[in-house]
């Protein structure tokens, strides 16, 4: 049966909203499937270059723009979040995750979401193949879908802030055949706000509404490959992995529910894992790729590579400035993979430029960018 001919709807708006609430999100608002004056401003930002390497943004613009390329004949987005706000998550004795990589990888638990959403959507009449939905991993603009449905409203962070939850919301959505009644955008806005704007260390938000990737220590700690920009390392500070200072500072982060709440407390796919709970920055700089396979699989923080997370340790452990960590970034001046060299020479100059440790290595180090690094570290004596 084609899409246009499946109207009227065979299920009611209340029911959807309730399947969704029962499957586990905690909003759920109607809009159109498509991104609609949203699409405009992505394609400046793409064309601008804003997205740094993140190639696969560009690779699906056309989907992006155009969702019924991605699913034939959707009409109507069922926009969902859950609110994943909590106290702060650091390493013992330093290393800040942002929250929403600091438990369970919501990839995989909220997707069984969106699906267990589309099979009871089903079940009650909605014709099957006609839905398709995800979360982030997924061809759309899950913020312009969000405020086109009224989830929130585009706050100057970039981030879509919901009046009742605030900002720290995982988004994810079902694209339907449906024609389900649209509802109203979200009250509130920044107003004359601009806390982020003047909080972000790397000046990524370039402009209201607009971040540029290449600055944000979210892309340069988890999508970046290879080196993080010089420039940006010490504004990185105790970042480990991503990073929420734009949320922390917003006003209506205090409207999230669940942001006092720790450990135990709080769901069980919100609550810590153990990494964050046991590890040093030391244990990650120095983690075999075994120790790595068997303790990040099922972690969000898994998409920074092994690689990624140790140059990012070492950057961290340079900005702590921590003698105890000399040892560890003098061993790491000897490891296989160029990126953690560089950034443990850069760390320990940070700490201590004369160490003989640097120079030894410079001797040996066969690698041109890598020793280059060396010396630029033995000069800050
Ligand atoms: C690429 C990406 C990034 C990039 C670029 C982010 C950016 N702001 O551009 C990087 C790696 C930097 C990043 C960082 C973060 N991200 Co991210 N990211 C994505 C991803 C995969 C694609 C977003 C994208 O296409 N960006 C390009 C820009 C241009 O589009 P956009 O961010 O959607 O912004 C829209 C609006 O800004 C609007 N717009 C801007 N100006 C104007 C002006 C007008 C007049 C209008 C009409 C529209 C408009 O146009 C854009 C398109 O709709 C989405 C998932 C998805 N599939 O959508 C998650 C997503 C946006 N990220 C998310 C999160 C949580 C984060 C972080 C908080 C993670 C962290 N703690 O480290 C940070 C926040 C940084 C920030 N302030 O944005 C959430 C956002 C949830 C929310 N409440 O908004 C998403 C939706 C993932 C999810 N499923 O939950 N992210
Ligand atoms: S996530 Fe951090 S670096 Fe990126 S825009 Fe927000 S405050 Fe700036
Ligand atoms: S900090 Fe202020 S300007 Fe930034 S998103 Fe929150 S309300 Fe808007």
């Amino acid at each position: 049966m084609p899409p246009s001919s499946r109207s009227p709807t065979p299920i009611t708006a209340d029911t959807v909203r309730s399947i969704a609430d029962e499957v586990g999100f905690d909003l759920v608002a109607f809009g159109p499937a498509d991104p609609g004056e949203h699409g405009a401003h992505f394609l400046r930002w793409l064309e601008a270059g804003r997205h740094g390497e993140m190639r696969y943004l560009e690779a699906n613009r056309e989907r992006a723009l155009d969702p019924p390329r991605w699913r034939a004949g959707v009409r109507s987005a069922i926009a969902l979040a859950v609110d994943y706000g909590s106290p702060g998550v650091a390493l013992p004795g330093g290393g800040r995750v942002a929250r929403y990589a600091g438990g369970r990888d919501y990839h995989r638990w909220l997707r069984q979401r969106v699906f267990a959403l589309r099979e009871r959507l089903e079940a009650a009449g909605v014709p099957h193949g006609s839905m398709n939905g995800g979360t982030d991993a997924v061809p759309v603009l899950e913020r312009a879908l969000a405020v086109r449905a009224g989830i929130g409203f585009l706050a100057k962070s970039a981030m879509v802030i919901s009046p009742t939850h605030g900002p720290y919301l995982q988004l994810a959505e079902l694209l339907t055949g449906l024609d389900l009644p649209p509802d109203d955008p979200a009250t509130g806005s920044c107003g004359t706000c601009t806390a982020c704007l003047d909080a972000c260390p790397t000046g990524a938000i370039v402009a209201p509404f607009e971040v540029d990737a290449r600055r944000c220590i979210s892309y340069t700690t988890i999508e970046l490959r290879g080196a993080v920009p010089e420039p940006l390392r010490a504004a990185q500070g105790e970042w480990l992995f991503g990073c929420d200072i734009c949320l922390e500072v917003c006003p209506f982060t205090r409207r999230s529910p669940r942001r006092n709440l720790a450990g135990i407390d709080r769901p069980p796919e919100l609550r810590p894992h153990r990494i964050v709970e046991t590890w040093t920055l030391v244990d990650v700089l120095a983690m075999s790729p075994e120790r790595y396979e068997a303790e990040f699989t099922g972690t969000a923080m898994r998409r920074a590579t092994r690689s990624g997370l140790r140059r990012n340790a070492a950057v961290v452990l340079g900005n702590r400035a921590d003698d105890a960590a000399v040892p560890a970034l003098v061993a790491a001046l000897d490891d296989g993979d160029p990126v953690v060299r560089s950034h443990s020479a850069w760390a320990l100059g940070r700490i201590d430029a004369r160490h003989p440790a640097l120079a030894a290595a410079r001797q040996r180090e066969p690698d041109a960018t890598v020793r280059a690094e060396i010396e630029r570290a033995m000069e800050r004596a």
